[in-house]
């Protein structure tokens, strides 16, 4: 099946009390059992639920996998992910990943026992370089946040089949519809589902989506044993979502070509990061390993006075964390999202302190431009 009819179709199944077109939300904690050790595998609200499965069903066979575990935030879903490894393991990371993913791991997970390098990944040799003798996963983030720097992921999966290493890749930016990290031999994708997947702003959640049998083993254990499940609702309202995801990924995409074009060729920026613009460093492999580009901007208006100045003056984008949803929100990556990575390595990547992020949403692009044009006027 097509994707669109994939994410209106998958995982859904007709309630089969009353028909019911639309999965409902199995708001139980826990399930009546006939008699000691008989029941209809629904035990407890943690362990299993309806609305949950059919969610995990449904995402899985987006990304092009056989399992789905959500979990209820992309941040849960990537802790989760860092039980496949112990202490004294190696881990090789995209250096420029979304701020919360380096805390967890920098901040919190390394005094755990683990060990990170945090290189280029857009360079493949610098992944080879990186590998030790107990490097046991490599963990991509591409397009990178706020960046939007790439990793060729077939090259990537290759170094990682090679040196058994588990490769895994938050495809959050593209969202399922434009790219497919598993398609591409990396053997997990993990999504903040807060962001494209729900696309509503109303819902935070994380689903990690797999082909290989052992990890999802073991993801599912984790899941059960730590217990960072969304609730019924929150699998509701995701669900009801990605029925909608290819129309309003075209839209975002569409939009951020626009505003990224009027960006680049109205000088109103410095510098104007966005895969789809052939001035991007990594336009050519976009082309090739996804099938649009996106609908996040970052831009450099070289000042930190023009930058204040635009976000303390748009009216339609709303100053805010997040990103994904039908709303354009504008936001200060070195103050904001990623304030937790220290200030050299930040300029090093190019993320200054005059570097906007634009998270483009679904409404009409002549007002976005206008937005910009008049805040900064
Ligand atoms: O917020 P949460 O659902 O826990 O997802 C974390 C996360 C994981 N991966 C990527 C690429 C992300 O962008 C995020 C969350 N990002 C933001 C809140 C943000 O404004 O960038």
């Amino acid at each position: 099946m097509g994707f669109s009819t994939d994410a209106v179709h998958a995982g859904q199944i007709p309630d089969a009390v009353t028909g019911a077109v639309i999965t409902p939300i199995y708001q139980t904690s826990t399930y009546a059992q006939e008699e000691l050790g008989k029941h209809k595998g629904y035990e407890y609200g943690r362990t299993h639920n309806l609305t949950r499965q059919a969610l995990e069903k449904n995402i899985a066979v987006l990304e092009k996998g056989k399992y789905g575990i959500a979990f209820a935030s992309g941040l849960a879903a990537t802790q989760a992910l860092l039980s496949l490894v112990k202490a004294g393991d190696h881990i090789i990371a995209s250096n420029n990943v979304y701020g919360g993913t380096y805390r967890l791991f920098e901040l919190i997970m390394k005094d755990y026992g683990l060990d990170f390098s945090w290189v280029d990944t857009s360079d493949l040799s610098n992944i080879e370089k990186a590998i030790r003798e107990n490097t046991k996963l490599v963990f991509l983030e591409t397009p990178t946040n706020p960046m939007l720097n790439l990793t060729n992921l077939k090259g990537a999966a290759e170094i990682c089949k090679k040196n058994n290493l588990n490769s895994i890749v938050d495809n959050t930016f593209m969202s399922p519809y434009f790219q497919n990290p598993l398609t591409l031999g990396c053997d997990i994708v993990l999504h903040s589902t807060t962001k494209y997947i729900n696309g509503h702003s109303d819902v935070i959640g994380g689903i990690v989506v797999t082909n290989d049998e052992k990890i999802h083993e073991r993801i599912r254990y984790i899941q059960n044993a730590i217990g960072a499940v969304p609730s019924p609702f929150d699998c509701w309202l995701v669900l009801r979502s990605t029925k909608t995801l290819a129309v309003r990924m075209e839209k975002h995409n569409q939009n951020a070509t626009e505003l990224a074009r009027f960006l680049s060729e109205s000088g109103l920026a410095e510098k104007v990061y966005y895969p789809g613009l052939k001035s991007h460093p990594h336009h050519e492999l976009a082309k090739k390993q996804m099938r649009g580009f996106g609908g996040m901007i970052s831009a450099d208006f070289g000042s930190v006075e023009k930058a204040k100045k635009l976000l303390k003056n748009v009216k339609v984008f709303t100053l805010a964390e997040s990103l994904g949803g039908v709303e354009s929100l504008i936001s200060h990556p070195a103050s904001m999202t990623h304030a937790s990575v220290p200030k050299e390595d930040r300029e090093k990547m190019g993320l200054t302190d005059s570097l906007i992020r634009f998270s483009v949403g679904i409404e009409d692009v002549e007002d976005l431009i206008a937005d910009i044009e008049n805040a900064l006027g």
